[in-house]
């Protein structure tokens, strides 16, 4: 590194850039290494070579372990510290003059109080360390959609992450050369001291302030401190949305291909459904799934009216216990080389390995580094990662270099809902769509630290991730219903219903492409549906079911329609779009109490 690095004493100036429109950003990258202290400072290119330092000098120090080079060609192990292994919800923070801004679904601090709290533990720590200066774009480097970072980080693994899940170094920086504003986002590990842990957004001045984690959620700030909680402000005064999304394209045998984006929360295998393998009747037919994007999806209507999405990521940084040869075979596929794995176990010769895998190894180590005993955990994290650049999805979209975007033609939210919510249904309009959005409630998971399995509403599978008030973010989803826009239809869907006995009563994964063939022959016209307060649920046998085996029970609780219970949920949903006061937007509202009336209730 020390050919690439230059002493801190020389001028903090990119690259280059010698009294150029970087000024802003040479004046505050100096600015942070006069409170970090840093030893030394790095501005990073993303080449290659910069790369294999790093690599090599995370190697000698333990940050990471080599994996087997033949079954898993330079792909690495790192271990976090046991107690930095999800996003941390109740230390994250958005930081608006006005509290009423960041809403009831944020915590709030004064953005004068923010920065005080922040740079009382960003004082002098970076002090023997490197820091390094991350310029990324989120979005093809060329797309007039995508957005543009720099990050400081003290941490070379948030490097090596970052180049992988972004467009990072020398192009980004001529990108924010060109176009003089960036979000800066100011990371360090301090001492991963869960007592000292903090992630703050100010929306308003485009900045983030981490301290305290390494953890891929609250450390790779382009992911969802800037994609999510920064973009979706940033969308709302610019119209255009952030999401919580994935995008897949669905081709049929006809060569159509259909663009889908889908909102779920962590860990409720958006991953999946990106990447879904089509089943064999269906791939004999000639049916395609393209992966655009598994987690973040930007969107801005075009000049027909329709809606255009990019994936501002370039990675994925997916959950790995799960991920197996049946579940998610693109997904294993990608992950064969150039791979960092985070907190998974490691088999006697040395392959990465985690619960689910399936594929007839035990592991020997556990994700603590200890060895694996059964009776103390599981050996990998439940939120265990890897971190793969998206080339090498054997799904990988060509449209996802796009810089025009994708046309979105359905849009489609779901969650964990064990029991009364259907297998799929449609919302009648935009409005409604906006409200089965706005409703949507989930199971806690693994991705964010506290307890699994609780239900809470999570709107839009955004409640971790909306940087302001949410009546106000519903009050901007509904604004795009205007005249000339072509929106898409809106679904919900419900991949994890239980039977009485606890077990899912649908198979999922691949076999979901029928459903998503539903949805794109309702969007063409082509599907019958039967109208219900809740929405338009499939016709008795719209959804080809050929070949998958359904209990009577399956058919009854997947495809019908439970009067008392929504009766229960929409007085539920009342309660909590309450909850937002007199900013929630009356359309909503109406559009609840209509369904209600329409309910019995
Ligand atoms: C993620 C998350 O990592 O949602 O994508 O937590
Ligand atoms: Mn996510």
């Amino acid at each position: 590194m020390n050919a690439i690095s230059h002493d801190v004493a020389k001028p903090a100036v990119a690259p280059g850039s010698q009294g150029s429109k970087l000024a802003a950003l040479n004046a505050w990258v100096a600015e942070v290494a006069a409170l970090t202290k840093p030893d030394a400072i790095h501005w990073c290119d993303g080449s290659d070579a910069e790369n294999a330092a790093l690599i090599a000098q995370m190697e000698a120090d333990g940050t990471l372990v080599k994996l087997n080079e033949s079954t898993h060609p330079n792909s690495y192990l790192h271990r976090s510290h046991p107690d930095d292994v999800a996003r941390v919800e109740h230390l994250t923070f958005v930081c608006t003059s006005r509290q009423d801004d960041a809403g009831p679904n944020n915590h709030w601090m004064a953005p004068a109080d923010g920065h005080a709290k922040m740079d009382a533990l960003f004082d002098g720590c970076m002090k023997g360390r490197t820091m390094y200066v991350i310029p990324y774009c989120m979005g093809p480097i060329d797309s007039p959609l995508s957005r543009c970072g720099v990050e400081i980080t003290d941490s070379p693994y948030v490097v090596a992450n970052m180049r992988i899940m972004t467009r990072m170094g020398a192009p980004s920086l001529a990108r924010i050369e060109r176009e003089g504003t960036f979000v800066k986002g100011l990371h360090s590990i301090g001492e991963l001291d869960p007592e000292r842990r903090f992630i703050m957004h100010f929306p308003e001045e485009l900045t983030i302030k981490s301290f305290g984690s390494g953890y891929g959620g609250n450390a790779l700030l382009g992911k969802k401190c800037h994609a999510l909680r920064i973009a979706s402000h940033q969308a709302r005064s610019e119209g255009w949305l952030a999401e919580h999304m994935l995008i897949l394209g669905l081709e049929n045998p006809q060569g159509e291909t259909h663009y889908i984006a889908a909102a779920f929360p962590s860990a409720c295998g958006k991953t999946n459904l990106a990447m879904l393998i089509p089943p064999e009747g269906y791939r004999a037919k000639g049916w395609k799934v393209w992966t655009v994007g598994d987690d973040i999806c930007w969107m801005r209507p075009g000049a027909d009216g329709r809606l255009y999405a990019i994936n501002p990521e370039a990675g994925f940084f997916g959950v790995a216990p799960g991920t197996s040869a049946k579940s998610n075979p693109n997904a294993l596929k990608s992950i064969q080389s150039n791979t960092i794995f985070t907190n998974v176990g490691v088999t006697a010769d040395n392959q990465p390995w985690w619960e689910g895998l399936d594929d007839g190894q035990t592991p020997v180590t556990d994700w603590r580094g200890n060895a694996y005993d059964p009776a103390k955990g599981p050996a990998a994290h439940p939120n265990s990662r890897f971190t793969v650049s998206a080339k090498q999805c054997p799904s990988y979209s060509p449209e996802a270099e796009n810089a025009a975007g994708v046309p979105i033609s359905a849009i489609v939210f779901g969650g964990r809902r064990p029991s009364l919510v259907p297998l799929v249904f449609e919302a009648r309009d935009w409005t409604h769509g906006v409200l089965v959005g706005a409703a949507m409630g989930s199971e806690t998971t693994a991705a964010a630290t506290g307890a699994v399995g609780v239900m809470r509403r999570d709107p839009m599978a955004m409640k971790p991730f909306c940087g302001y008030n949410f009546a106000d973010y519903f009050t901007h989803w509904l604004s795009f219903d205007q005249a000339g826009a072509n929106l898409p239809k809106i679904f919900h869907v419900n991949w994890f219903r239980k039977g009485d006995d606890g077990s899912f009563l649908w198979p999922g994964f691949g076999e979901n492409l029928r459903v998503l063939e539903w949805m794109i022959q309702r969007v063409k016209g082509e599907a019958g549906s039967v109208e219900t307060p809740i929405g338009h649920l499939p016709k008795d046998d719209e959804i080809n079911l050929d070949g998958v085996q359904l209990t009577d029970e399956a058919r009854a609780k997947l495809f019908g329609f439970e009067r008392e219970g929504w009766q229960a949920e929409f007085a539920s949903i009342g309660e909590y779009l309450d909850e937002y006061g007199p900013r929630m937007p009356q359309a909503l509202k109406d559009e609840q109490q209509r369904i209600a009336k329409a309910l019995g209730n």
